[in-house]
This record gives structure tokens, C-alpha cells and sequence, in this order.
């Protein structure tokens, strides 16, 4: 069976969720840096932002990295032949269908990774020439499918022939041994990366997925077709309340972009969209990137020597 880590040419089978407005070229950099695939998240950049994350990446790793699309930015199209002309090798995407694309990302040799949240699009995926898929459950923060990684990846597994990345709900040991027993090959990181020392988003946002128990989260834009995973606060509830008074979709989308530069950048806990999976409640420490990969891969490795029936 194919390895994650070797496919990419990392040490770990661990990649980076995109993380928009969070995952910039020197985080990305600091990911790729500490053995993991680090992602530049192209979410609520524009396509000359993206440009400038990319050098600065090549800038400031040797390892390999790469861009995660997110298919609902405005620029998508222009993103997707920028990336190429800046010679990015690793393409994952988001919160869409990259059909489109893929003939192009192929023929420039570049390994395509879609995020699919169920086995339908990964089919459509494998058809398409993907590499691989990344199986996302609902358990992750930002936009979600419905359906949880638990029944999503062994479902996606026999569905393609392809190998299977898992995402949503894998932040210790046990959660990566279960992911690897589901029928993945490795798996995709967001949440817990938020509270790493190098992560870039405000001290206050990190305090939040610190203090967050395990029912903290709340999916938001459910009836607008945008489902989107945030700690509760304010803003949460004055989201869902827009929601119900029938707010437009692009109203919708702009204000969750909007609140999660509030979040990001400014730290405001009450009105920022702060985006965070459901293990936020297992996270209680910052640690550095190489610790949080070191402290899962060995977890996991112990967990599958303990294990018994
Ligand atoms: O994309 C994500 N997570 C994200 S994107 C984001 S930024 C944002 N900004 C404004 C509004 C909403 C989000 C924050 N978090 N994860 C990957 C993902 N893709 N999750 C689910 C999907 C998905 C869902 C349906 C992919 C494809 C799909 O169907 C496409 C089709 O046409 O069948």
C-alpha cells in the first residue's frame, strides 16, 4: 500500500488542512519545516496575495509544500493557472468541485489532492486523475459535509482505488490509529495546529480553543447551503438568528469571511468567526509543530501495540 510520507516526500503522513486567512506561506513553511505537507490556504486571499505566500514559502523551506484552492474564492480560476506558473508541485482544494482544473494541474506533473466530503465527488475525483482524496468529516472546523469521518472514510476507501487521506476529528494518538484502521493513509491536521506556536492567528483565538469543551462547537449557514464549524459566541448566535430571518447566501458568506479576519487578526472572541473542529475540547497546551507531530505519530504507534480484541 502506497505511504503518505513517501508519496509527498515528507516525514510524516500528516498534511496541513488550508486554513483560510490563517495558513500563510511562513506557516505553511513552519508545517513543511517540522516533517508534515505545509498548505498556503488560498481561502480570502486574491491571486497576487497568494503569489507573494508562495515565494515567501520557497524562501523559507527546502521541504516539500504546496497551496490549497479554496473553490468558493472569486479568483479560483485565476488562482489555478497562477499556481502553476509558480511552479507549485502539491495542489490540495476545498468546498467545491475541481474538475475544472485538473486536465491542466495534470499536465504540468503536479500532484492533485481534492478534499471530498463524500464518495460520489470521489469518484468523480479518480475519474478526474486525482492522486489521492482527502476524505473530510463533519467533526472539522470551517466548511463541512455532513457526514462524519467515522463513516466517510471506509466508505470513500471502497469506493476508489485511490489512496485516502482522513480529516475531522484526529488531534491525539488514538483518533490517528483509529483513521489508519478506517482505510487511511494518513491524515489531514487543522485544529490542532491552531494552538501551535507557530500558528499566526491572535493569542485570544488560541486562549479560546484552549478553554473550549467538547460541545463548544456550533455549524453555522446550514439553511443558506454553507455549513461552516465555529466555537459558539456572539457572533455564532447572531448568525444563525440572520439565517432564520431568510439573509442572503453572499451576505452570509462576506459576513463569515469578514468575522474570521476579526478573529484572526484582531482577536475579537465575541464578534470574530473563530473556525475550530470538535477535538478543540481535547486541546489544552500550545506545543511547536515538530512536538504535535511527534507526540501523535508515537501515540498512535502505541496505541497500535496495545491494542487488543
Ligand atoms: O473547504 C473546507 N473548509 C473551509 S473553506 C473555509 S473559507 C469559507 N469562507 C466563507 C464561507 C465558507 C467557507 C473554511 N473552511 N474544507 C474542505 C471541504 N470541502 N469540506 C467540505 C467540502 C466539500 C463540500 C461539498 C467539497 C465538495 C463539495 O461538493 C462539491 C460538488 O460540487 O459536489
Amino acid at each position: 500500500m502506497t505511504r503518505l510520507n513517501e508519496m509527498l516526500g515528507i516525514k510524516y503522513p500528516f498534511i496541513q488542512g488550508g486554513m483560510a486567512n490563517i495558513a500563510t506561506g511562513e506557516f505553511a513553511a513552519a508545517v513543511s519545516n517540522a516533517g508534515g505537507l505545509g498548505l498556503i490556504g488560498a481561502g480570502g486571499m486574491d491571486t497576487e496575495t497568494l503569489r507573494g505566500h508562495i515565494r515567501t514559502c520557497k524562501g523559507l523551506t527546502d521541504k516539500p509544500f504546496g497551496v490549497n484552492l479554496m473553490l468558493m474564492n472569486p479568483e479560483a480560476d485565476k488562482m489555478a493557472e497562477m499556481i502553476v506558473e509558480e511552479g507549485v508541485k502539491i495542489v490540495t482544494t476545498g468546498a467545491g468541485n475541481p474538475a475544472k482544473y485538473m486536465a491542466l494541474w495534470k499536465e504540468h506533473n503536479m500532484t492533485v489532492i481534492p478534499v471530498v466530503a463524500s464518495s460520489i465527488l470521489a469518484k468523480k475525483m479518480e475519474q478526474c486523475k486525482a492522486d489521492a482524496v482527502i476524505a473530510e468529516g463533519t467533526e472539522s472546523g470551517g466548511h463541512v459535509g455532513e457526514m462524519t469521518t467515522m463513516t466517510l472514510v471506509p466508505q470513500v476507501s471502497d469506493a476508489v482505488s485511490i489512496p485516502v487521506i482522513a480529516a475531522g476529528g484526529v488531534a491525539d494518538g488514538r483518533q490517528l490509529a483509529a483513521v489508519f484502521a478506517l482505510g487511511a493513509i494518513g491524515v489531514q491536521l487543522g485544529t490542532c495546529l491552531l494552538v501551535s506556536k507557530e500558528c499566526p492567528i491572535h493569542e485570544a483565538y488560541k486562549e479560546a480553543v484552549l478553554k473550549a469543551k467538547d460541545n463548544a462547537t456550533i455549524v453555522t449557514g446550514r439553511i443558506a447551503g454553507t455549513p461552516v464549524r465555529i466555537l459558539k459566541n456572539q457572533m455564532a448566535r447572531e448568525y444563525v438568528k440572520r439565517e432564520k430571518e431568510g439573509a442572503e447566501l453572499m451576505e452570509l458568506e462576506k459576513y463569515t469571511l469578514g468575522s474570521l479576519r476579526r478573529a484572526v487578526v484582531d482577536g475579537d472572541t465575541k464578534t470574530g468567526s473563530l473556525m475550530a473542529g470538535q477535538v478543540a475540547g481535547q486541546l489544552h497546551e500550545i506545543k511547536s509543530i515538530a512536538e504535535i507531530f511527534a507526540e501523535l505519530y508515537d501515540g498512535c504507534a502505541d496505541v497500535i501495540g496495545k491494542l487488543s480484541m
